[in-house]
């Protein structure tokens, strides 16, 4: 079936089943593995806007068709799939590799198609992505989906896109255009409407569900994220979605949200086609007080079955986490302190006490709180590898205070593999204590392509190099996992499958370290492809640990498809 636009979503590495590479824990604390297979959600709004627009728009996780079917070969499918445009998300950096070369695929199956690339990490490297032969135009911006539609007027009139906001794109006479990054709405009202609707109904349509699968295993856990808003209102030092990156490299002075209606609605959507999890995306607070008072008001008035999961940027008053209970029974969170140091924390720019964060997890638990989900990260400014332990001490600290509340998961996890460009830590390395080893985006690329996550790290600090960062990550994670067994957060069984994937994966980084030190490392390499392939697919514990029960949900989405379909 030709369509008008085809949005394709890359593996990190392409063709990552014929490499070596040891990718680490780079990927335990989201849904998706090492591929990072899911697309972004932006991906349904410019398909639903599109398609009110009147144009034909399909989704294709090339990423995830990869990991589920080792035969499934991406280049037959880019061949059947015909279009005038085709567009690849290099969204997040880690896609930098298999973004360019599914980019080259395009080209080689469709000469005559046009390529376009977009997302956060495009907006970043417009330039030098411009530079690559088979990249026609770059639109930048996190809201791409009028000045899309306004190029795919053009393409459909033959006209230039000269006046097309956002769009980096060569002429005729293959010069490098520049239109103005004008395009950045503070209004999100013609947007994110009925994108899951959309997107089920384009299943239906193109009676292709494994293309629209937005990470491997969503079948069996459908978790569906529901965005409140665009930007941020925090400066978190790692982050390149920062309020500051925002401002300096995607041109959004201040975050925009979503009404607390349409925030309302899309959980009433999602609820029609799965009963798992909802993670409502972004702290309810960042626009007030009062718009999360009145989220929470319009969750209790819609009466919402499905677990909730609400994140917190900072503690979070006693009151509200009662509302939160009271509109969504069960609920759950999750926080973020980074490091048990406050003066960790702070470099890393959150700013708050531990006796906060203590008061809040207690708050929370005796509000009914379904599990509380607290993040700490390795390789923040001021964080020496005896920091990072005496982290996992704290850990243990609260675990003994809540008396072992099964409901308490606490997950440490390496900032990994890139400390994000735009974020304040990369743009002024010097101030943050951070050292800078890859700048380009070709360097990144060939970085994803190391033999082990150790030299993909972008990053070193003042106060851990490469290797502490690889050898810290593994001897905390492994301590964790055997504080939540000696608490019986996991079963011994889980705890002794974590202990043996942690044990050998940090076995193979130090082998690998080995082999790079010989001439002929390739063939020893590949000797080993089998056994590393091996780790990087044994079962992630902590992942496992972070999905909620969710009962019989693949009928639900069955039967809900099949209401889609009756209606129409
Ligand atoms: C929500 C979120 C997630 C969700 C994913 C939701 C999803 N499927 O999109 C979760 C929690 C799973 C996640 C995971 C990760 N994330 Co994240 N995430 C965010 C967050 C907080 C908000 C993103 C958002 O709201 N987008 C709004 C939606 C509507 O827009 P969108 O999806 O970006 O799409 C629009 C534009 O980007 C653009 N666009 C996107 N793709 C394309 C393609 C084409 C062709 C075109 C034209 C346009 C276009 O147009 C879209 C519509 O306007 C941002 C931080 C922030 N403040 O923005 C980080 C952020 C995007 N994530 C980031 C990172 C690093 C990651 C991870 C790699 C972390 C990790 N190591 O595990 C993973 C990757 C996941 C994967 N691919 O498998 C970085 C990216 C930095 C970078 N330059 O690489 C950010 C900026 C900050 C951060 N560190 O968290 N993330
Ligand atoms: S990590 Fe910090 S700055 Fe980045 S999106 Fe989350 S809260 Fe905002």
């Amino acid at each position: 079936m030709s369509v008008d636009l085809v949005l394709l979503h890359p593996p990190s590495v392409y063709d990552f089943r014929q490499k070596t590479i040891l990718y680490g824990p780079v990927s335990d604390l989201i849904p998706s593995s090492f591929m990072f297979e899911m697309y972004p959600i932006g991906f349904t709004s410019i398909a639903e806007y599109l398609e009110g627009a009147g144009y034909r728009v399909r989704i294709v996780n090339l990423a995830v068709r990869m990991l589920n079917d080792n035969k499934f070969d991406a280049e037959a499918m880019i061949k059947r799939l015909k279009a005038p445009l085709f567009g690849i998300d290099l969204h997040w950096l880690v896609s930098a590799h298999g973004a360019i070369e599914i980019a080259k695929i395009v080209k080689r199956c469709h000469p005559e198609a046009k390529v376009i690339v977009g997302g956060l990490s495009s907006s970043y490297y417009y330039q030098e992505l411009i530079q690559y032969p088979e990249i026609d135009y770059v639109m930048r911006g996190d809201s791409t989906e009028e000045p899309l539609r306004q190029l795919m007027d053009c393409i459909k009139n033959s006209s230039q896109p000269e006046e097309v906001p956002n769009l980096v794109w060569r002429d005729g006479q293959g010069r490098v255009r520049e239109n103005p990054f004008s395009y950045v709405p503070a209004d999100l009202s013609h947007v994110m409407v009925s994108y899951y609707a959309n997107t089920v109904r384009s299943v239906i349509r193109y009676r292709d569900l494994a293309s629209y699968t937005p990470f491997k295993g969503w079948a069996r856990y459908p978790i569906t994220g529901v965005l409140t808003c665009r930007g941020c209102t925090q400066n978190c030092v790692v982050c390149g979605g920062s309020a500051a990156a925002f401002r300096n490299s995607f041109n959004r002075e201040k975050a925009v949200f979503r009404s607390p209606k349409s925030v309302a609605q899309d959980v009433k959507q999602i609820e029609r086609f799965s009963s798992g999890p909802i993670f409502i995306l972004g702290d309810l607070r960042q626009a007030g007080e009062d718009y999360a008072y009145e989220v929470l008001r319009l969750l209790e008035k819609g009466g919402v079955k499905n677990q909730v999961i609400f994140e917190l940027f900072s503690p979070a008053p006693a009151d509200l986490l009662r509302q939160m209970s009271r509109a969504c029974p069960n609920f759950c969170l999750e926080i973020s302190p980074d490091s048990h140091d406050p003066e960790v924390r702070r470099a890393a720019g959150r700013y708050y006490s531990n006796q906060d964060l203590e008061q809040t997890l207690s708050d929370a638990l005796a509000v009914g709180c379904g599990r509380l989900d607290i993040f700490f990260m390795i390789g923040l400014p001021k964080q020496t590898p005896r920091s990072v332990m005496d982290t996992i001490d704290y850990c243990d600290f609260l675990l003994q205070k809540f008396r072992g509340d099964k409901r308490l998961s606490l997950f440490i996890a390496p900032l990994s593999p890139f400390l994000d460009p735009g974020s304040l830590g990369f743009e002024q390395p010097q101030r943050y204590g951070y050292r800078i080893l890859f700048r380009t985006l070709e360097e990144h690329r060939q970085a994803l392509l190391a033999p082990s996550w150790k030299y993909s790290l972008n990053y070193e600090t003042e106060w851990m190099t490469r290797q502490q960062i690889v050898d810290t990550a593994y001897e905390a994670i492994l301590r964790l996992n055997r504080l939540k067994a000696k608490y019986g957060i996991i079963s011994k069984e889980m705890a002794e499958a974590g202990e043996q994937r942690i044990k050998a994966a940090w076995e193979m980084a130090h082998r690998i370290d080995d082999i790079l030190t010989r001439d002929n490392y390739q063939d020893e390499l590949s000797r080993l492809k089998a056994r590393i392939d091996e780790i990087n697919a044994s079962p992630v514990v902590e992942r496992l640990q972070l999905e909620l029960p969710v009962g019989l949900v693949k009928l639900k989405f069955l039967r809900s498809l099949w209401s889609w379909a009756t209606e129409r």
